[in-house]
């Protein structure tokens, strides 16, 4: 019975797929993100002086909904308390709060909740349970407020039973049915603790989803929040996951940063997390004036009239049935039907290829033709080596300036070959997630003095044998160093054969659909290998840079350089 409640109260979440954060709060008076208070160590006195002059009268609820639903976004998380410690709704538990503090004197939560509510967007809100710049009693495990208070006279109940709980009660019975409560850096908060906040939310709104990082403790929550800006792998998490991300660097509004991405990259971005079953909470930072910037407002415009066209293939859908991520962009499907979203660059010159897929197809069309004309398409089938493939006819020219549709009408469930396959190009995609990890003296090669050096295996289907480039895919922080990282050579053993090499910083991916700030998408080449003929081989490497799952959330963004996948990209026949 419990399964059966939970499942049905997710679905509104599952079919959303995408959503408007919105990082808003005191620290916008400064213009310069949420953490300010913290960076600059302003003292508390200080710092609650700029409640004087927080009075957004631009601020418009029907505009914001407005905006959040035109670009198709179907839920809404806004910051009802941050870091900083201000509530920007009426509290009575605190006068620190927008309507009480401020000249502004009004609810914005109030006008949000009553223009979903009309407008069938589900509010949704952020609440800082942990971290409290502003109360003297609040305690977490790396990010308090030293320079007003001492950790040592903390009473972290004080807090957490006079602020947070009922806060927490004020905003579950004041502003109507809440879709979700977002909670954030729950570092230091016990086990008891967290489940005696979870509990709290169910007792005053059973139906209200709870995001994971309600405790730093694995499988809490409703769904797995992933890392600020972390796009998983494909098949990475078995349970269902969201995306916080920004569209420029920060959260809350910051005049100096201007790094936005583009809205080509940011629907890449987006088709991808969806296609690996994951939903997309994509940020702004509204003005201290109460405007949404205009950078945000075109961007999210445009997905918007993308999502208009597309949406059939986007909402409500389930995950790419393929254990690997495919080159040309990303897969989504619906009872009877598989949807190819093809990235404008990778548009095929005449034909889209397609390995592993079992189903007869019925019909093959371009989803933004208003005529559904039929593509031409084969499907052959060599049973040699047990391989289906499809080539479908496509236009010269891409048909959409950012992601083209494929519609597939399939005869039946959905039936693919799910084994690690070499890809039409010729590329192989080894994912980190997907190795066997042993250690290092299991393979019989010396370990070479680091702890952390470590043997991943994969198997894996060839078809089209040849000469391959090997390359390793790493994300790398900004400011990380990456000798520290990879110590040692990686080694490298496929068919027989064994390369050596030192992983460098070979080509840096600026825009990649699967990397952001804080990180980039590093290429590291490290030699070539033959495979002679079709059949299924093991790849063995060994490496520093192996890890086994993390557990939990990584809100901190802790690890310097991640390995992510190893490619085999095909350079030539034998
Ligand atoms: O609300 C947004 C962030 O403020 C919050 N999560 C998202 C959704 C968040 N809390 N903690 N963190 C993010 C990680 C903090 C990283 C930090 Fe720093 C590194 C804090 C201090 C050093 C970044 C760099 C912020 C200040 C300097």
């Amino acid at each position: 019975m419990e399964v059966m409640n939970c499942k049905h109260k997710m679905k509104w979440w599952k079919d959303a797929k995408f959503g408007m954060f919105i990082h808003w709060g005191l620290y916008a008076v400064l213009k310069k993100g949420e953490w300010v208070m913290y960076s600059s160590k302003i003292p508390v006195h200080k710092y609650e002086k700029l409640a004087r002059k927080f009075n957004p009268i631009k601020f418009d609820a029907k505009q914001w909904v407005r905006i959040a639903k035109n670009a198709g976004m179907k839920y809404i998380v806004i910051t009802a308390k941050h870091h900083e410690g201000f509530a920007m709704f009426q509290s009575k538990t605190s006068p620190y709060n927008i309507v009480d503090a401020t000249p502004f004197n009004s609810d914005p939560l109030k006008e949000l909740a009553e223009e979903c509510q009309k407008e069938g967007i589900k509010l949704c809100f952020y609440y800082s349970h942990v971290i409290d710049w502003h109360h003297p009693d609040s305690l977490h495990d790396r990010a308090n407020n030293t320079w007003d208070y001492e950790l040592d006279k903390k009473d972290f109940y004080k807090y957490w039973n006079g602020l947070a709980k009922p806060q927490i009660k004020e905003l579950l019975t004041e502003y109507g049915p809440i879709g979700l409560m977002w909670f954030d850096t729950a570092g230091g908060l016990s086990k008891e603790d967290s489940e005696e906040m979870v509990q709290l939310v169910r007792s005053l709104q059973p139906d209200c989803l709870i995001n994971s990082r309600v405790s730093h403790c694995p499988g809490m929550g409703d769904y797995q929040s992933k890392g600020d800006n972390e796009i998983p792998m494909l098949g990475q998490d078995a349970r269902e996951f969201e995306t916080p991300m920004t569209m420029n660097q920060s959260w809350g509004y910051s005049d100096k940063d201007q790094v936005w991405k583009t809205t080509a990259s940011l629907l890449r971005k987006l088709v991808n997390i969806v296609s690996k079953g994951g939903n997309l909470l994509l940020n702004v930072g509204p003005t201290p004036d109460g405007e949404i910037p205009g950078q945000s407002v075109e961007r999210l415009a445009e997905i918007g009239e993308w999502l208009d066209i597309n949406g059939e293939a986007f909402y409500g859908t389930s995950p790419c049935p393929y254990p690997y991520e495919l080159e040309w962009g990303s897969i989504t499907m619906k009872s009877g039907y598989l949807y190819l979203h093809v990235y404008s660059e990778y548009w095929p010159q005449a034909n889209l290829q397609l390995y592993g897929l079992r189903n007869k197809i019925l019909k093959a069309y371009i989803l933004s033709d208003p005529n559904k004309a039929s593509l031409e398409f084969i499907q052959t089938y060599d049973s040699e080596t047990n391989h289906y493939s499809l080539s479908i006819e496509v236009p010269n020219i891409a048909p959409d300036k950012n992601i083209a549709v494929i519609a597939l009408k399939i005869d039946g469930e959905i039936d693919v070959d799910e084994s690690l396959t070499q890809q039409p190009s010729g590329s192989i995609r080894l994912a980190a997630f997907q190795s066997e990890i042993q250690p290092v003296e299991a393979s019989g090669e010396k370990s070479e003095g680091s702890e952390r050096r470590k043997t991943a295996l994969w198997h894996f289907k060839v078809v089209n044998p040849g000469t391959f480039e090997v390359v390793i895919v790493n994300f790398k922080k900004s400011g990380a160093i990456w000798e520290e990282a990879y110590q040692n050579p990686v080694v490298i053993s496929l068919a027989g054969k064994k390369i050596v090499g030192k992983a460098r910083e070979d080509v840096i991916l600026e825009d990649s659909p699967n990397c952001q700030y804080p990180y980039r998408e590093v290429h590291s080449n490290i030699g070539e290998l033959t495979i002679n003929r079709p059949g299924v081989y093991a790849l063995e490497l060994i490496s520093d840079m192996i890890s086994p799952k993390p557990k939990g959330t990584e809100i901190w963004q802790a690890e310097a350089v991640k390995f992510r996948n190893i490619k085999l990209m095909r350079k030539k026949d034998i």
